[in-house]
């Protein structure tokens, strides 16, 4: 009985609203205005993901636009720039209280035409149903204008290439930040291709450790021998996540849209879910 209602969940069809966009920047936990600080996408649905196949919005990983969304730079006039110290906690909700129902990673980059990582968590459903990625600024990065760009990645449907990448971009300036030198830097477009094991991977089938995309994150040790990481949150990829996630019913390779198979999972996290499996 559990395990077909389990089923049907992951069945359900992938509605609108499991699609989502972030739009909004927490500085320290507290919330400013909707698209103050966020550059606005021009998508007809917001919440349209990125994708390699059966694209929308002629948006994939491989267009100029994939660094902040559709349209971002067309909004950069009308969106404010946050005044933002070095070492404060830095987050992005979700629009129209939508929560990341797609298992997959999430990760944070820093930078304008050069990029380097600040933050990921991988696929252990750590996302699940929330709606705010969160992440530390690091207090060696030097004082400036940048852009912070969050980025989740369904990977429910990257066993058939269909991975949806969900970006924006906030426009920060960093105060009392240090002297390092962030890296290592990509590209966006450029950083991830759509050959990565990261996006063709499959959830399904038992769990498998996920190969983060992109570069590594930049994790700095500060002078004066104190030892200590100026980026507290760590980074996920340092510490695999080996707890058993939840376990996905096999989705049927498909004849229905992709978009329609797998994106459901539990409330929470799984373990509870993956034992009623075995
Ligand atoms: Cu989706």
């Amino acid at each position: 009985m559990k395990f077909s209602a389990v089923a049907a969940l992951a069945l359900e069809p992938c509605y609108a609203s499991a699609h989502y966009f972030f739009n909004m920047l927490l500085i320290d936990g507290k919330e400013t205005r909707p698209d103050q600080y966020v550059r606005a996408n021009t998508r007809q649905a917001k919440y349209n993901p990125t994708k390699w196949v059966n694209v929308r919005d002629g948006m994939t990983p491989d267009v100029a636009d994939f660094r902040c969304n559709k349209g971002a730079f067309s909004s950069a006039p009308r969106t404010q720039t946050a005044e933002v110290r070095a070492g404060a906690r830095l987050g992005f909700k979700l629009a129209v209280d939508a929560t990341m129902q797609h298992p997959g990673p999430a990760l944070a980059y820093e930078g304008d035409g050069d990029w380097f990582k600040m933050h990921e968590e991988s696929r252990c459903w750590c996302t699940w149903d929330k709606d705010v990625v969160e992440f530390t600024v690091p207090k060696d990065i030097p004082d400036g204008e940048y852009l912070v760009r969050v980025e989740h990645i369904g990977v429910h449907g990257a066993h058939v290439g269909q991975a949806e990448f969900y970006n924006s971009c906030a426009q920060v300036k960093i105060t009392g930040g240090g002297h390092g030198t962030p890296g290592p830097t990509v590209k966006f477009p450029g950083a991830y291709k759509q050959t990565d094991p990261s996006f063709n991977f499959s959830i399904y089938g038992g769990f498998k450790p996920y190969p983060m995309p992109g570069p590594a994150v930049w994790t700095v040790w500060t002078g004066g021998g104190s030892g200590q990481s100026s980026n507290s949150t760590g980074s996920a990829s340092e510490q695999p996540t080996q707890q058993p996630t939840r376990q996905p019913v096999p989705v049927q390779p498909t004849s229905t849209p992709i978009s329609n198979a797998g994106s459901g999972g539990p409330k929470g996290c799984a373990r509870r879910h993956a034992r009623s499996f075995k």
